[in-house]
């Protein structure tokens, strides 16, 4: 039986490339692949051979590439972003017809991808900018998928995309985002939001650890309790396992954990969030937390000397002024931390969602955005369908901390959460997320702060006015003079 040509090809077979071909393959898509460099192809083809014999052919030409597929293409690239995708996007598009689409799997800066929509849009090509999540099991087995561009190139191949994402109980973990390059936007605020559950999950740990004693194996057997309750997620379940790894190089034996150097490395999509959260005026105070810890994380040899610097002037290692603790307490309070502070952190990353797409006119989902990111993702926890929910209730929601369901946990956790903070505080633990968070949450449901300060110190040295609370108008008050004349009147003291 003569098969059918493929209806989508793949470019670009590193990690990501090579697992997504495999998966859409596996579904029953036959599917061309090509990489610039050959032994990629030959390696990918072989391993779809050794998979079970999966319908993937492998081409060593652009040309070779594009014409293997059947109109109307979908031309999926998966090379590094930036200057690679247009070097790509350059070698295949003498090939592309009228019709056909490049659907980019990058984590691309939302622009690049308006500006090559633009420019393929100028020969009748389509174009998405598809997020996708998962890391190498993901695109392998599942991962969340997050197209936007033209919906007609969405359409054309909008049932390979649902076969291939990753399956939850509400359906795939693939919907069509929105116009533009909100595929790639929201892929990097999916991106932030990990860096935020990544960096309150250290936190808890470090905890745990320097204030609670915990050995890697508690904390295992922590990490893998909380994973059976409200924290259940893919970065909980992960951590659980990393404790349990021995480091077979150690003389001593231990686990590996302790000889990871405490160095993060990024990629770029936490410090777009943290960007994007500035330009558009949105609060994301605990996503900017992780990504300060990570540049504070790189400065080791700095770290290094300034503990022996301030040790030297008296201040001591962390924990060491730690008050005793009851260990069982001290666990329920930082799961009961970790869970409010992610809420403070998914708020707000919602709402610099929200925030963009008012913005672009882009019509976002958020409900349907918690509900893609169930499965397949990074991110993918049990209380994202908590989310969905609260944006379906009410897709206008002004913070999720309103909801009143989250509202009532945040009733709930709020005491546990400030004794951690505060012990942490104490200790000299830093818990940047967990604090950031609290304080966002502090600020957020304060009804008068202490702006009005502020704005009459902007009044007395920059005449920027201010508003009253009792009558409406802008006002201008000489600050100085009036005081002086108040001062003379009746001395202080
Ligand atoms: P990389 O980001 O490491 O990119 C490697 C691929 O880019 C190879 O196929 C390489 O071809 C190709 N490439 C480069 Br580099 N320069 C090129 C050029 N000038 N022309 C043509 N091809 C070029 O791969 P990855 O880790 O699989 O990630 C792919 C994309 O998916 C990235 O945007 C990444 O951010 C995103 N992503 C990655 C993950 C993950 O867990 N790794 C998760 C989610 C999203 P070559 O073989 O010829 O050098």
């Amino acid at each position: 039986m003569a098969m059918a040509l493929p209806r989508i090809g793949l470019a670009g077979l590193a990690v990501m490339g090579q697992n997504l071909a495999l998966n859409v393959a596996e579904k029953g898509f036959p599917i061309s692949v090509y990489n610039r460099t050959a032994a990629k192809v030959d390696e990918t083809v072989a391993r779809a051979a050794a998979e079970g014999d999966l319908p993937l052919f492998g081409h060593y030409t652009p040309q070779e590439f594009v014409l293997s597929i059947a109109r109307p293409r979908s031309v999926v690239l998966l090379v590094k972003a930036g200057a690679p995708v247009d070097q790509t996007i350059a070698a295949l598009a003498p090939f592309l017809e009228p019709g056909d689409a490049i659907i980019d799997g990058g984590n691309e800066w939302y622009e690049n991808t308006e500006r090559r929509a633009a420019e393929a849009a100028a020969r009748g090509v389509l174009y998405l900018g598809m997020g996708v999540s998962g890391g190498e099991e993901g695109a392998r087995r599942g991962p969340s998928l997050m197209p936007g561009g033209s919906l007609q190139a969405y359409d054309n191949a909008r049932d390979i995309l649902a076969k291939v994402a990753a399956q939850v109980d509400d359906g795939p973990c693939v919907t069509f985002v929105g116009p533009g390059g909100a595929g790639n936007f929201v892929k990097m605020v999916h991106n932030g939001i990990e860096y935020g559950d990544m960096q309150l999950i250290a936190e808890a740990y470090d905890v745990l650890r320097a204030v609670g004693g915990l050995s890697n194996r508690e904390l295992a057997a922590v990490f893998a309790d909380w994973n059976r309750g409200e924290l259940e997620s893919f970065l909980v379940e992960i951590t659980a396992d990393i404790f349990l790894v021995g480091d077979d190089d150690g003389e001593a034996g231990g686990e590996l954990v302790d000889k990871v150097l405490d160095k993060t490395g990024m990629k770029g999509t936490g410090k777009w969030t943290v960007q994007q959260a500035a330009e558009l005026a949105v609060a994301a105070p605990t996503i900017a937390a992780s990504l300060d810890c990570r540049f504070i994380s790189g400065l080791k040899e700095e770290r290094e000397a300034a503990a022996a610097a301030l040790e030297r002037a008296g201040i001591g290692g962390a924990a060491q002024a730690a008050p005793a603790v009851d260990k069982q307490q001290l666990i329920d309070d930082v799961r009961q931390a970790l869970y409010a502070s992610k809420i403070c952190s998914y708020a707000q990353g919602m709402n610099l969602l929200k925030a963009k797409s008012e913005e672009k006119g882009w019509g976002l989902d958020l409900g349907e955005l918690a509900r893609i990111w169930k499965g397949g993702c990074i991110i993918r926890a049990r209380f994202l369908d908590r989310i969905k929910r609260a944006y379906q209730r009410n897709p206008r929601l002004a913070n999720l901390v309103v909801d009143p369901d989250f509202a009532a946990e945040m009733a709930n956790r709020q005491a546990a959460w400030r004794r951690v903070v505060a012990l942490a505080v104490t200790a000299g633990i830093t818990t940047p997320g967990m604090a950031a968070s609290l304080a966002y949450f502090d600020t957020y449901r304060r009804a008068r702060l202490p702006a009005n300060l502020v704005q009459a110190q902007r009044d007395l040295f920059g005449a920027h006015t201010y508003e009253r609370v009792d009558r409406p108008g802008a006002f201008h008050t000489e600050w100085t003079k009036l005081a002086r004349r108040r001062a003379a009147a009746a001395p202080l003291n």
